[in-house]
């Protein structure tokens, strides 16, 4: 394996920053644990937020992708609900299903159940973990947290959906609570986010993974504000931003308008449209099916070859998934499309660059 480069002239923190790297920079969402044989060794069988409270195996189990896959960095091991454990909400995250809130928010009164996070004693395991990843990776460690309506949705729903029923019903139809809510959430991840920096995070990545449900227009009446909000909180903390959402193809030219670094973007979308409207002013990360890294290698490295193609035009690129690494993937396939992402990366997307000029 090469040595690592030290953070500040790593390729991640370049490509965020627009600038040419040495290779192509590449992490997978979800590379923390899944499909990691010795990830399920250590992880037991306890619900996610109990393995949280150990920070030397949240911390482990964070590390284990970069040995395994030589990706360009760490993303620590958390969930997008974890900051909100300890506001005693009645939040379990239940193994095999996901986030379940009992009982939901839907009142004004709801509300007051849920205290203020004070980061420093409420996230103390968080901070350790990142403490001790600090001491063990040279590559940048990503800080994240859930987007407002992503969280909104687990906290009004009361578990994971797939049609935000709840949600958008009380976004358009009780503006007074929605914003008292979103105004809670941003106070929280904007909090979380800091902590993260505080203790070694050097970027950060924002899941608005479900916020695509949303038409253009409700996006930016009920949201936009709120987003602009909390990624200019974000920048105050100097590190670079990235925002990432599936099924998002019509919202970007709005999300594009907040303060962020990265455009994160799935599969549904041509990543060389998005390269070419958006690559002048952001960086581009995606935005390889996760279905696909099940298929051959052959045909994994064929798709891995055209995404670095359509990624020529964005002169700040980060090889992603368009979403999280299914469990059933090979690690071996995740190790395969590292390599050939660092070794035909650059190459690739200089040559289809001149070949365009
Ligand atoms: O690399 C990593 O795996 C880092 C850890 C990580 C991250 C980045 C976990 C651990 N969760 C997340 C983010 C997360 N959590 C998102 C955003 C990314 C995405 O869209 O996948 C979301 C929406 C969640 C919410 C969540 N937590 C779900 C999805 C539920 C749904 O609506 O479909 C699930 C299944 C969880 C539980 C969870 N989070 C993480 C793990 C390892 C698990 C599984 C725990 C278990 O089953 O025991």
């Amino acid at each position: 394996m090469q040595p690592h480069t030290l953070n500040s002239t790593s390729p991640l923190i370049s490509a965020l920053n627009r600038q040419k790297t040495s290779h192509t920079p590449v992490w997978f969402m979800r590379q923390a644990g899944r499909s990691l044989p010795e990830y399920r060794k250590i992880r037991g069988v306890e619900s996610i937020l109990q393995v949280l409270k150990h920070p030397e195996l949240a911390a482990e189990i964070t590390v284990q992708p970069v040995r395994r896959y030589g990706v360009d960095a760490a993303i620590i091991y958390s969930d997008i609900m974890a900051p909100l454990d300890p506001l005693n909400i009645g939040l379990d995250i239940k193994p095999g299903i996901g986030p379940v809130v009992n009982p939901p928010f839907r009142t004004l009164a709801d509300l007051d159940r849920m205290r203020s996070l004070e980061a420093e004693d409420d996230l103390a395991s968080m901070a350790q973990a990142l403490e001790l990843v600090r001491r063990e990776v040279s590559v940048p460690i990503i800080g994240f947290a859930g987007a407002p309506f992503t969280i909104a949705s687990y906290l009004i729903e009361g578990n994971p959906s797939r049609s935000y029923e709840n949600t958008k019903f009380l976004m358009v139809t009780n503006p007074l609570f929605w914003d008292r809510l979103i105004n809670r959430l941003v106070d929280i991840i904007a909090d979380t986010l800091a902590l993260q920096v505080a203790h070694g995070a050097t970027v950060l990545q924002l899941f608005d993974s479900w916020v695509g449900a949303l038409s253009p227009a409700h996006y930016r009446r009920y949201l936009l504000p709120h987003m602009r909000e909390l990624t200019e909180r974000v920048s105050s903390l100097g590190v670079p931003l990235i925002h990432f959402g599936i099924n998002t193809g019509s919202l970007l030219d709005t999300v594009a308008e907040l303060s962020i670094a990265a455009l994160g973007v799935d599969w549904r979308v041509d990543l060389g449209e998005v390269a070419a409207r958006f690559g002048d002013r952001l960086a581009i990360q995606g935005n390889l099916d996760p279905v696909l890294a099940l298929a051959p290698t052959d045909v994994l490295l064929g798709e891995v070859d055209s995404i670095l193609r359509h990624s020529a035009r964005a002169p700040g690129y980060i090889f992603n998934l368009g979403h999280g690494v299914l469990p059933t993937t090979d690690p071996a396939q995740l190790r395969a499309i590292t390599d050939y992402v660092h070794d035909y990366g650059e190459p690739i997307r200089s040559q289809v660059l001149q070949e365009s000029q």
